[in-house]
């Protein structure tokens, strides 16, 4: 119920901000960076340490509830049902080691399957991007616009650096007359904060072949409140629990790329 969502989501606020405070905190000491799966893999000290902080605190105060969280500190989760947290500790680790800034702290919470509340914390900019369902999209205290429609020649389009990584579902040379023909193409490096700016209007699509719902459950949450859509880039619906191809966008304007798209697979 209402009272319930308001209540987690101060809590959750809460929690947010004091990870933003411990990783502000980190950035004067020296990380301690490892690969995962290869050398572009990159997890420090502080994704495992922020994820750890939330899923302590979770467990303690919420034992119900369950979690998703990149870097090994969630449940084993197969189900939607009850309420979830899918937690990146740091979204754009890379950008992180590199540059500490353009990463972000991404929580989206569901109750059965339904997206109720989300956080894209900027730390570096101290930008909380977050909603709760059926209340709109805010930027730190202040309420962003639902999302107008745009066309793709005044458009500017974020397209992850990924882009060419095969996936058997898109032929990504069907991409290439959508970088033709918007005004301009961008790649942040950091999938929660290309949605938060398409949610809040700075870009106005994002498209990319392939991310890890941690990535992008609290953008998911986002662009269904600022009034956008998401769906995969062959534009089916988006399944929270497994990795998916992701385009985010304005309404009329993913009509119109996906229709770029498919004319794109046809020709080929
Ligand atoms: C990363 C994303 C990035 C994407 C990578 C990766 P991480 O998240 O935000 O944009 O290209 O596949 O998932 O690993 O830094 O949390």
């Amino acid at each position: 119920n209402d009272a319930m969502i308001d209540a987690l989501y101060k809590q959750a606020k809460e929690w947010v901000y004091e990870a933003g405070a411990m990783i502000k905190d980190s950035f004067s000491r020296k990380l301690d960076i490892t690969y995962k799966s290869h050398q572009a893999d990159l997890v420090t000290n502080m994704d495992k340490n922020i994820e750890k902080f939330f899923a302590t605190l979770i467990h303690e105060h919420y034992p119900d509830h369950k979690i998703i969280g990149e870097e090994g500190y969630g449940d084993e989760v197969k189900k939607m049902d009850g309420t979830l947290w899918i937690i990146d500790p740091i979204d754009g680790t890379t950008n992180f080691v590199h540059q500490q800034s353009n990463f972000a702290i991404s929580i989206g919470i569901f109750v059965d399957g339904v997206g109720v509340i989300a956080f894209i914390y900027d730390v570096a900019r101290d930008e909380l991007f977050h909603c709760v369902k059926g209340q709109g999209i805010y930027l730190n205290d202040q309420k962003l616009p639902s999302l107008r429609t745009n066309v793709l020649a005044e458009s500017v389009v974020a397209i992850n650096g990924t882009w060419l990584t095969p996936n058997p579902k898109i032929d990504h040379q069907s991409l290439i007359p959508i970088v033709r023909k918007s005004r301009g193409t961008r790649s942040y490096g950091t999938a929660a904060l290309e949605l938060a700016y398409v949610a809040c209007g700075r870009i106005d699509a994002y498209i990319t072949m392939r991310l890890s719902p941690w990535d992008f459950a609290a953008g998911y949450i986002l662009i269904g409140e600022a009034g956008g859509t998401i769906s995969t880039v062959s534009g089916e619906s988006v399944n929270l629990l497994e990795k998916n191809s992701i385009f985010a966008s304005k309404k009329g304007l993913h009509e119109e790329i996906l229709s770029i798209i498919y004319e794109g697979a046809k020709s080929e």
